[in-house]
């Protein structure tokens, strides 16, 4: 490898591991913003979710600790329109507080985040690591980096490694599906009943917490095409590309109906996918069922 690339390999580790290290430590600060900026604001997101007062919290965090690493090159945010830039190579993209609907009734919620080499819009194959943080009963963070899936416990933003090779198991245990059954098209409707017959219902309105069960238990989670919304609800940057690298990199699948939701590349930053995650089985037997 000559110089000047290696150096520059060197360089985006380092700078992936400072954003790795820097959300770990930025925890403290959001769980401190779920416990005291409960409020509602008066504001929705690009994608016309209400945000909370801690998601703008949460949101402004982020971009600071972010932007102020070297090799970040920008800030791309579920919760805001516009891109922010800074000098640097890589660039991050954050849904600060998934499922944040479930502060009020104090259930899991979390951060979803993915590096990729180019600027957002693009495509999931410029992801060069993704992750996600639960702040459950304990606060945890999963990280997807060179096909190799790592669980930390985190306390006072310092990682522990709990887990060096997270898989998904390969006997499934649990399925969850959004999106309500009044709204599934007929085609996923009669494969969702398929394995509703076969597997728990695990489904808790924060998908990071929902898709750590799918890695701890093995199964499926989708939030599908719907008749009322044919894209689905889910944001593909922010949500579809990260939990698939995540999936894939842990020998699970992923898919948006037709093949890998990696291989989609977004024309709007905020453009919605429908999204199934899971065992490859599971995976392979909802797209013979659901036509796109
Ligand atoms: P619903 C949270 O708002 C989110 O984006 C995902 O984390 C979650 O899986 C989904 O939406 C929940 O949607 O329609 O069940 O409230």
């Amino acid at each position: 490898m000559s110089e000047s690339l290696d150096a520059t390999t060197t360089n985006a580790d380092a700078t992936v591991a400072q954003v790795i290290d820097t959300i770990a430590e930025t925890t403290t600060d959001v769980r401190t913003a779920i416990f005291t900026e409960r409020g509602h604001s008066d504001s929705v997101n690009p994608t016309g979710d209400e945000q909370l007062a801690a998601d703008i919290r949460a949101d402004e965090i982020f971009e600071q600790r972010l932007l102020a690493i070297d090799g970040v090159a920008s800030y791309a945010s579920e919760e805001r329109e516009a891109v922010a830039t800074s000098a640097g190579r890589l660039h991050v993209a954050i849904d600060p507080l998934d499922g944040s609907s479930n502060l009020e009734p104090n259930s899991g919620m979390g951060t979803i985040f993915g590096v990729y080499t180019e600027r957002p819009p693009t495509s999931g194959r410029n992801l060069v690591m993704s992750g996600f943080v639960i702040y459950g009963p304990v606060t945890s963070m999963l990280v997807a980096r060179d096909g190799c899936v790592r669980e930390y416990l985190l306390e006072d933003g310092a990682k522990r490694l709990v887990d060096n090779e997270v898989t998904v198991p390969e006997d499934p245990t649990v399925f969850g599906f959004g999106g309500g059954v009044d709204s599934w098209t007929d085609d996923f409707e009669t494969v969702a009943e398929s394995i509703r017959a076969e597997l728990k219902l695990r489904y808790g309105g924060a998908m990071v917490a929902d898709i750590n069960q799918v890695l701890t238990y093995g199964g499926v989670f989708a939030y599908p095409a719907l008749m009322s919304r044919p894209e689905g609800k889910l944001r593909l940057q922010f949500e579809g590309h990260p939990m698939a690298y995540i999936l894939e990199s842990a020998g699970g699948a992923s898919s948006n109906g037709d093949g890998s939701l990696l291989d989609t590349e977004p024309t709007e930053l905020h453009e919605r996918t429908p999204l199934y995650l899971g065992n490859e089985q599971l995976i392979e037997r909802i797209e013979a069922a659901v036509e796109r």
